[in-house]
């Protein structure tokens, strides 16, 4: 059945593009209860490291070793969001976001990891969540965005089974004090990328090596997923609460059979090793030898929670081949298809990715309702001109993947929102500040917001009516 779209045309109200711009920039409309929303997290924009009896993570103390950040930054300052957050809710609100998903930083609500929570740390998602509910700008919170608190990092960190317990205490003193008024909780972000770049390949925070260090890593965040999930319901049986993975379609780069064979680990590392055991309760059979060792009693029947939503960061999908050397499944990115774009950071520009993420949620893991949580672009921008910075290439690359959205609720997949990543410019992990994936320009000497052209596309695209 072909279904009847209802296209939207991007107004006269953006100044700044030109007549063909604005006509290419059409896009279909979504149901009106669709959700959408901008995504940041807490150490790509707060700064204020020192501030408000915040203690170290592990970013910061990865930040300050030699040769960590390509471009020597760190996160001290970055976007100063921890002192300009109601300039930011403001362009919320005016660019017509419903949703905002921000993260709470474990080393600023629990310093030491465990132990004594620190009232001034929640004091400011206290002040964030008022202004935002003031603006009319509803809060999605994320408990873990990469950011552990060094203290625990001394103790093992993810390799210590015991964070479960200690991520299902923290989790409930930040939603003791904010689950009043934010109602969506989103337990980890991607923990399979934080277990193989943080804690497999080491370039990112804590800079862990191996495959067994992966394993680890990567099954002690699932069981604090299902033990914080568990925890929170009991705690307030109101709220809605899901988690975020980063999902890839997951393609050999040839036909060769050894790299068909590495798609498949691949696959099973950076996707089903988080959603087989959230939503089956077992590790795929590609791992599910290597894991054994690792599960203790009831771990599995911990891990496997019922979730609300799941939340789908998408950004493109992964090539791959053949690479017995590789940390990483024994697999490497391999070359993209002839002629596929790319971004800056050299990702495949790859819509169509989107809906088969969607298609296998759907059919493999009986359709849960998913906000895509991350989408967005890293391009070298131009600086803001007369209050003006020119991105098409991003709100291109928006555009693409809002269609596909609605490709993907066409067939029935339960896609009930869309995030941008990000709202501002931020520290890009072991990019540092280099690599702009805001849709509102951040001047990383003054802090002065400058919306890009990618910020107005959206906000057409969003305003009611
Ligand atoms: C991730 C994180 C974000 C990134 C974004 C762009 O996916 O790595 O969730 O923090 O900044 O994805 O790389």
């Amino acid at each position: 059945m072909i279904r009847r779209r209802t296209f939207l045309a991007a107004s006269a109200a953006l100044p700044f593009l030109a007549a063909r711009a604005r006509a290419q920039m059409a896009v279909p409309k979504l149901p009106a209860d669709f959700v959408w929303g901008a995504s940041t997290s807490c150490f790509q924009i707060e700064g204020a490291v020192r501030e408000g009896g915040r203690a170290d993570s592990i970013w910061d103390v990865f930040a300050r070793e030699p040769g960590r950040i390509a471009d020597g930054t760190n996160a001290d300052v970055a976007a100063d969001h921890y002192h300009r957050y109601p300039e930011d809710v403001d362009l919320l609100a005016a660019g017509h976001f419903r949703a905002y998903r921000f993260s709470t930083a474990w080393p600023r609500i629990v310093p030491e990891g465990t132990g004594p929570v620190n009232p001034a740390g929640l004091d400011f998602y206290d002040r964030l969540v008022d202004q935002l509910l003031e603006k009319g700008v509803q809060p999605w919170a994320c408990l873990y965005h990469w950011d552990l608190p060094q203290a625990l990092q001394q103790r093992g960190g993810w390799h210590n089974r015991d964070i479960a317990g200690w991520f299902a205490d923290y989790a409930q003193a930040t939603v003791g004090r904010l689950g009043d008024r934010v109602k969506h909780w989103a337990m980890l972000n991607e923990p399979s990328v934080h277990a193989i770049f943080g804690h497999a390949v080491g370039n990112h925070a804590p800079g862990l090596t191996g495959w067994p260090s992966y394993l680890k890593a990567q099954h002690h965040q699932n069981l604090a997923q299902g033990t914080a999930i568990a925890a929170l319901r009991a705690q307030k049986p109101d709220l809605v609460l899901g988690t975020v993975f980063s999902l890839q379609p997951v393609l050999p780069s040839t036909d060769k059979p050894e790299d068909a064979a590495a798609a498949q680990r691949f696959d099973a590392a950076w996707n089903t090793n988080n959603l087989d055991p959230l939503f089956k309760g077992i590790y795929p059979a590609a791992y599910a030898d290597q894991f054994a060792p690792l599960i203790k009693g009831d771990d599995m029947a911990r891990i496997k929670v019922a979730v609300d939503f799941l939340g789908v960061n998408y950004y493109g999908r992964a090539h791959v081949v053949n690479d017995p050397d590789s940390v990483l499944a024994q697999a490497g990115w391999g070359p993209q298809p002839p002629g596929t774009r790319t971004t800056a950071m050299g990702w495949p520009i790859e819509p169509q990715g989107l809906v088969e993420v969607m298609r296998r949620l759907r059919d493999e893991y009986a359709n849960p309702p998913a906000f895509i949580m991350e989408n967005g672009a890293c391009f070298d921008d131009p600086p803001p001109r007369n209050g003006v910075v020119d991105d098409p290439e991003r709100a291109a690359f928006i555009r693409q993947h809002i269609i596909a959205c609605r490709a993907a609720v066409d067939e029935g997949c339960a896609l009930r929102g869309y995030f941008v990543w990000s709202l501002l410019d931020n520290f890009e992990w072991a990019e540092g500040l280099r690599r702009r994936f805001g849709i509102v320009h951040v001047d990383f000497a003054t802090l002065k917001r400058t919306p890009k052209e990618s910020y107005r596309f959206l906000a057409e695209v969003m305003k009611p009516g």
